[in-house]
């Protein structure tokens, strides 16, 4: 993240990490109830479900503290339109393992809700971005970090051909707060009048990390709300 401020352990109950084999954050991932973890496509493959692990209750990703649980995974969904090249629909569904017969939802862990509407929140509207990746020196962080920024309805001025349905874009007008390198797959979370948050984007891309002019990509979670609830059988809020 780049700008914004240090999270308290548990301030983002549903932001969970993803480790692959080389024991580091790879990427962040969102839990969204059941034993069912959201990120980007570009986070993982198929083949490679016995490799990643799933950290809740992680703050700091080199310093151990409470409240951890880890978790290996059954199962990787990406969504069939994936496209690598363009990012498009760069969405993934990671179903964890649960343990010795004990549930996915560890004490504290809280999932999040998922936007069902595209009329929930509008140019403008004020969201929470967090995870373990990059700040403004391009340097990896450690401690869990968080910002505040703004949807933009401008980025297919911005990014013309390179933005497509499903794509969502948020930042501040000076580019100060943004995701970077390894927040890939975390949460963009936008809260409604009772200040309740629902999972608005999922970070995805964009070009550099606080470039003024710039702001970042996300994976727009309501255009894939029946495509989540297919996948999951979740009962998530209903449409309608
Ligand atoms: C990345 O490389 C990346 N500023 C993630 C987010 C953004 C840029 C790059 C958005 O994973």
């Amino acid at each position: 993240i780049v700008g914004g401020f240090p999270a308290e352990q548990f301030e983002f109950p549903w932001q969970v990490a993803i480790r692959g084999e080389r024991e580091t954050v790879s990427c962040g991932g969102v839990y969204i109830g059941g034993c069912w973890v959201l990120t980007a496509a570009h986070c993982v493959r198929r083949s490679r479900v016995h490799v990643y692990k799933i950290w809740t209750g992680m703050l700091n990703s080199v310093r151990y503290n409470t409240g951890i649980e880890t978790f290996s995974l059954n199962q990787v969904i990406i969504h069939g339109g994936y496209n690598s090249k363009t990012y498009e629909n760069d969405i993934a569904l990671l179903e964890m393992r649960p343990k010795n017969g004990k549930t996915c939802h560890p004490p504290k862990i809280v999932p999040v809700c998922i936007a069902w509407s595209q009329y929930m929140f509008r140019n403008g509207q004020q969201c929470k971005v967090s995870g373990w990746g990059f700040d403004e020196e391009f340097t990896r962080q450690y401690s869990l970090k968080w910002g505040y920024i703004y949807l933009m309805n401008n980025c297919s001025e911005i990014y013309k051909n390179r933005y497509f349905k499903g794509m969502e874009c948020a930042g501040t007008h000076d580019g100060s707060v943004d995701s970077c390198k390894g927040d890939s797959g975390g949460p963009l979370v936008c809260y409604d009048s009772n200040n309740v948050g629902y999972l608005w984007g999922i970070v995805s891309w964009g070009e550099n990390c606080g470039e003024k002019g710039h702001p970042g990509v996300y994976t727009k979670v309501e255009h894939y709300f029946d495509w989540i609830a297919l996948h999951t059988g979740l009962s998530l809020i209903s449409k309608y």
